[in-house]
């Protein structure tokens, strides 16, 4: 496989003695076995699920004998293992990512086919795991994918929801929420390993024994069980594992109260315990909920911790080697408790002294940060530390002790001391865990060059002087199996005949398709394909929401979370700005173009749910208005997921990457859809800086305030009023969405938005309208020039190779985890 770097060892895909047909008969045969005596089920009455889940188990048996070679070879060499503890795994369905890495998908398709079951339909059989709520969780996806693909040995540690982010519902207009159930017909991919088990504590009270070893006697046990996944890399070559906690009583059921008739009190321990993995991200509006979030975070970050430790004794037996064998990537700061937890377990259970414990647990840890944005940054009340995790808060106070004796022996002055403490006094108190993470970690990481700079000199500026050395950047990547390969076979298969098939095992070939991309014939073959996705992509429009988009619109698409600083309602305004142009001008030479949105908010973020409101609303008024009926469509599809993302970016020509400069840390839909050749449209923000370095400045449109520049107008503010006075176009946008045009039946709905804006437009969106709407007019400047176009579209898919998370992982893997890359 050409210069991809093979640091370990691999089995053999197939037996090459076995011919192709005698493969399709094996699994079409494995496939009846399991339906038989797994599934219990016959196959002239198999139900497309019966199927999904037959399939699915005969795929697993391929995947779990070199699952135990995997782990063994690591064993036997004694690899340095990669441990990713996350909060989120976004994995999205993993039958079709399983069978494309395994080479399987024409067998299977050809095994199912013998059987009258179509594998399209087998596929979306799967739910789709949503244990995360958006990039971040989507990320470590990627990463345990690429780990595997390389073959960096790896184990992702998370928490096995019983209910994943939820399902979005629109229902007149309005985000609903109703709970994601994706374990309701059984999970065919994981094992349960009732033997792996630990003891979690929580609350209690903490003694000295003789020889002043500190003791902790938890009030309440709960008891973590793991389930595992198999990840399988890139031709089945490496497989690890994804592990995930469940969360059990110690004590389920109260007999005494049962049989006395209490049949709900004798279970409310079982109902307390288990509640740690019920559902990701639990509202935490309320006490209660803030305190199950640090119950989720310190079970997971312990149970993992215990488990990784047993290994690392199994293998090596000696506890002082473990960061030499184990380095353990906090992703973001929702395990970041788990620094006090390895200072507890190395000292007071493995008796080791402070010194020695706080370097080995230095050098086994490292942290990544997602945001800077103030209110994602953590932090937990003092009382509430105390009361639940009463060791670890001590455990932090030495930590700190310690930090800061060692800032003030550098001369550090007392208002540098309060900005590094681990302790924030200025807020009633509270235990910052970015700090922590900081202070724990030998190495901190961004996700984009920008975000990186950003870290140095703002939130993380102090703790930079005085632990010097530690922040480096790792930009972000996507795996190219799934979001290339998988995705859009189509587009790979043209890439394929074009530039040959080692693209498929060494992203960097991308580079190949440039010279192809002022050919003619290739670019029709490219805008071929893009037509052939936008007609899938309507099809599924059509059904979900019984809207009929025109594939020869230019598709303008603006899919993620919700949020303020992402400036979906900028890309609004821009959207009903070009209502009121056509309408104005129907006669106009007026290409047709479609905007499609898909996002949730979270279910307590009010005005994002009122964005979503006003998408829905402006898209039924510009849909049925027959003024514009073929030149313009607005969508905005329900229950965005990472399936849907599959199916949309492929049909997308532009794509909108819009997030007020400085807050978006580095986004990782710019890079899936780039690589699909859409061409950006986009602020220099977090990533977006260097897919417009690689791609060129002609392929990009690149518009509004520079971080430099929105940074401090978000800080002293600005006069939007003056703003709007100066832009007739957007005061009739705002005024139209202020009086109601969009909500006739409730003309002020929006009033409240628009004066809020107008009074301090926090994410510059009135300040950057104009120039958006400049850009927007670029783009359909260069899509009435379709040669110009294709080529731009071209060279984005040829220039983004560097974006594949493979790269990232190998950075991280020479430079964060020191992990030997032959
Ligand atoms: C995020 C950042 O906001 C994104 O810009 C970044 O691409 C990803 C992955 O590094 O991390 N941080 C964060 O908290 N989220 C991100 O997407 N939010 C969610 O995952 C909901």
């Amino acid at each position: 496989h050409g210069d991809v770097r093979r640091p370990w060892g691999f089995q053999r895909v197939t037996d090459d003695s076995v011919t192709v047909e005698a493969e399709v008969v094996a699994l079409r045969q494995a496939v009846l076995n399991k339906l038989m005596y797994e599934v219990g089920g016959r196959d002239e009455r198999a139900s497309p699920r019966d199927w999904f889940l037959a399939a699915t188990l005969a795929v697993r048996d391929r995947i779990v004998d070199r699952w135990r070679a995997s782990n063994d070879e690591a064993a036997a060499q004694g690899h340095k293992q990669v441990c990713y503890l996350s909060m989120e795994f976004l994995i999205g369905r993993l039958l079709s990512d399983a069978l494309g890495n395994l080479g399987l998908t024409d067998t299977m398709r050809q095994a199912l086919d013998g059987l009258g079951v179509e594998l399209e339909e087998t596929f979306a059989q799967e739910p789709d795991a949503a244990l995360g709520n958006g990039g971040l969780g989507r990320l470590a996806a990627c990463f345990m994918e690429s780990m595997a693909s390389i073959g960096v040995p790896a184990i992702g540690y998370g928490i096995r929801y019983e209910h994943g982010l939820f399902r979005q519902l629109i229902q007149d207009g309005r985000q609903r929420e109703v709970p994601e159930d994706w374990l309701s017909l059984g999970n065919p991919w994981e094992f349960e390993r009732a033997g792996i088990g630990y003891d979690i504590g929580f609350g209690g009270y903490v003694t000295a024994d003789g020889d002043a070893r500190m003791v902790w006697h938890p009030g309440e046990t709960v008891r973590a069980i793991a389930y595992d996944t198999p990840v399988v890399g890139w031709r089945g070559q490496w497989v690890n594992t994804l592990r995930l906690w469940s969360a059990r009583a110690t004590d389920p059921l109260h007999l005494d109260a049962f049989n006395s008739g209490d049949h709900v009190g004798a279970q409310a321990n079982r109902v307390r315990a288990e509640a740690i993995s019920r559902v990701l991200y639990p509202g935490d509006e309320s006490a209660a909920g803030q305190e199950l979030r640090l119950r989720q975070e310190y079970f997971f970050a312990s149970a993992s911790l215990h488990d990784l430790i047993r290994r690392h004794l199994r293998l090596h037996g000696d506890i002082l080697t473990l960061a030499e064998k184990t380095s353990v990537q906090l992703n973001d700061t929702h395990p970041a408790i788990g620094v006090a937890e390895l200072m507890r377990l190395l000292v007071d259970v493995h008796g080791l002294d402070w010194e020695q414990a706080w370097e080995i647990s230095r050098a086994t840890f490292s942290y990544t940060n997602h945001t800077l944005m103030p209110e994602a940054l953590e932090s937990w009340p003092v009382p509430l530390m105390e009361r639940l995790l009463p060791r670890n808060m001590q455990i932090i106070y030495l930590i700190n002790a310690r930090h800061l004796e060692a800032a003030r022996a550098h001369g550090a002055t007392d208002t540098q001391l309060s900005a590094i403490s681990l302790i924030d006094e200025q807020h009633g108190r509270r235990v910052r865990m970015g700090h922590l993470a900081f202070a724990g970690s030998h190495k901190i990481n961004g996700v984009s060059a920008l975000h990186t700079g950003l870290m140095k000199t703002t939130v993380f500026a102090e703790l930079d002087r005085a632990l010097p050395g530690r922040i480096c950047n790792k930009t972000n990547g996507i795996t190219f199996r799934r979001w290339l390969m998988r995705a859009n076979p189509a587009l790979t298969r043209l890439i394929v005949d074009t530039i040959g098939p080692r693209v498929l095992d060494d992203a960097e070939r991308l580079a190949d398709l440039a010279p192809h991309a002022r050919d003619a014939a290739f670019q029709q073959a490219f805008a071929r394909q893009r037509r052939t996705a936008k007609e899938h992509l309507a099809k599924v429009v059509r059904e979900r929401i019984g809207v009929t988009l025109n594939p020869d619109a230019l598709f303008d698409v603006q899919i993620k979370r919700i949020h303020e600083y992402k400036r979906q309602l900028l890309n609004i305004l821009h959207t009903v700005a070009l209502y009121n142009a056509m309408r104005a001008r129907p006669m106009a030479p007026w290409a047709p173009q479609v905007k499609i949105f898909a996002g949730k908010a979270a279910p307590s973020y009010h005005q994002a749910k009122l964005i979503i409101r006003l998408a829905n609303d402006v898209s039924r008024v510009i849909n049925s208005d027959p003024t514009v009926r073929g030149l313009l469509q607005v969508a905005f599809l329900p229950n965005y997921n990472v399936t849907l993302a599959e199916s949309i970016i492929p049909a997308a020509d532009l794509s909108e990457q819009i997030s007020t400069a400085g807050l978006e840390a580095s986004g990782t839909g710019n890079m899936k859809f780039a690589l699909n050749g859409a061409i950006t449209i986009g602020t220099l923000d977090g990533a977006n800086v260097e897919i417009s370095e690689r791609v060129g400045l002609e392929n990009i449109f690149i518009f509004g305030l520079k971080a430099h520049q929105a940074g401090p107008m978000r800080r002293d503010g600005f006069d939007a009023r003056a703003v709007v006075e100066a832009s007739p176009d957007l005061g009739a946008v705002l005024d139209a969405i202020s009086n109601g045009v969009f909500s006739p039946e409730e003309p002020d709905r929006y009033r409240g938005l628009v004066e809020g804006l107008l009074a301090h437009d926090h994410f510059l969106v009135t300040a950057d309208f104009d120039s958006y709407v400049a850009a927007q007019r670029q783009v359909m400047g260069r899509w009435a020039r379709p040669v110009e176009w294709w080529r731009s579209a071209v060279l984005n898919t040829a220039n983004v190779a560097w974006f594949s998370s493979d790269r990232t992982i190998r950075e991280y893997a020479d430079e964060v985890w020191d992990l030997p890359v032959r």
